[in-house]
């Protein structure tokens, strides 16, 4: 009944934190995402903002722009880039073109399994690639988890290579996939994926891929409505910072976002294979129409002569993924 405010130390220890949220050095970073609230990457980056919330005392929090709001993941990366914005969590599809390396990633089949890619990330390799991407105006700060990426189109079942003639299926913006979908035998046309639904819908292109998980959130089954499981690319998700805001901070204050970075990744592939369970099940219910039935070995023959291609360039890379255990 009474609004009196407590006093004493509850009092004290509130307007302390107070201060410290409102006071000078007190950071809000803000941090782009294509998804929505309730997928794993947007999960798991609210997650370390109430870690570094409660560890800084308040002086640090994350505020999350979620389902585009800020456009596609090429901008992202240019904002993040240009100390614009703090943070971004992209897929390793769009940081090719920053960092070259990173498009050892980004080849069809280059990963044997998940476990394989985690062991490639989580190892030698991919803290390398993450510390390559200073040059590009990043910090890296980690990797989450994407499952592998499928086709799914409005007109039929892929089951081989062959079938995809005549296709044009959207790809991310990296040239690499364009070379890739032609390798296939389709046509690869980049195209943002805040722009996709409706590029199905009108016919500028007639499919594309990606994993369960978006495929369903996106409602991408509405507009095209048969998805083969080719898994071709097991590309994982990053999320940078941007170096120009990570220069100005304290080395000690660096370390614990690059803790609750750590934590953030645990926390997101959990969320992973229970979200990719979950779509699986929930387009099953929809009527999707699912292909099991793929020519997997096609696939990867077909898309051979890419690996090759880029092969020579990201040779020393290559060889070293190739030899990870996984
Ligand atoms: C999703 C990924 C997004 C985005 C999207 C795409 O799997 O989580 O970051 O890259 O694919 O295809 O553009």
């Amino acid at each position: 009944m009474s609004n009196r405010i407590p006093a004493g130390p509850v009092l004290g220890a509130a307007v302390a934190a107070m201060l410290t949220a409102g006071g000078a050095g007190a950071l809000e970073i803000k941090s782009s995402d294509v998804h929505a609230m309730g997928y794993p990457t947007t999960e798991a980056i609210a997650y370390m903002g109430d870690l570094l919330n409660e560890r800084s005392g308040g002086k640090y929090s994350i505020k999350i722009f979620h389902s585009m709001q800020l456009g596609g993941e090429k901008e992202a990366l240019e904002q993040v880039q240009l100390g614009a914005l703090e943070m971004t969590r992209v897929s390793v599809g769009v940081v090719g073109p920053i960092v070259d390396d990173f498009n050892a990633f980004n080849l069809p089949y280059v990963f044997r399994s998940i476990e394989h890619m985690h062991n490639v990330v989580d190892g030698e390799i991919g803290q390398e690639l993450l510390a390559r991407l200073e040059v590009g105006g990043l910090i890296g700060l980690g990797y989450m988890d994407a499952g592998a990426r499928s086709f799914y189109n409005k007109i039929k079942p892929i089951r081989e290579p062959a079938d995809l003639q005549g296709l044009k299926i959207r790809v991310m913006q990296n040239p690499i996939f364009v070379e890739m979908m032609s390798g296939m035998g389709g046509t690869g046309i980049p195209i943002a994926f805040n722009e996709l639904y409706t590029a199905m819908q009108t016919g500028v292109v007639d499919g594309a891929e990606n994993n369960p998980p978006s495929y369903s959130t996106q409602k991408h089954f509405e507009v095209a409505g048969y998805y083969s499981l080719t898994e071709h690319l097991i590309v994982p998700e990053i999320f940078v910072f941007s170096k120009k805001v990570w220069d100005t901070l304290p080395p000690e204050d660096q370390q614990m976002i690059r803790e609750a970075a750590k934590e953030a990744t645990k926390k997101e592939r959990e969320l992973w294979a229970a979200m990719e369970q979950k779509a699986m099940a929930e387009l099953q219910g929809l009527g999707v129409q699912i292909n099991a039935d793929v020519d997997k070995p096609a696939f990867i023959a077909a898309t051979a002569p890419v690996r090759e291609k880029f092969g020579e360039k990201y040779k020393d890379l290559i060889v070293r993924i190739e030899a990870v255990e996984g």
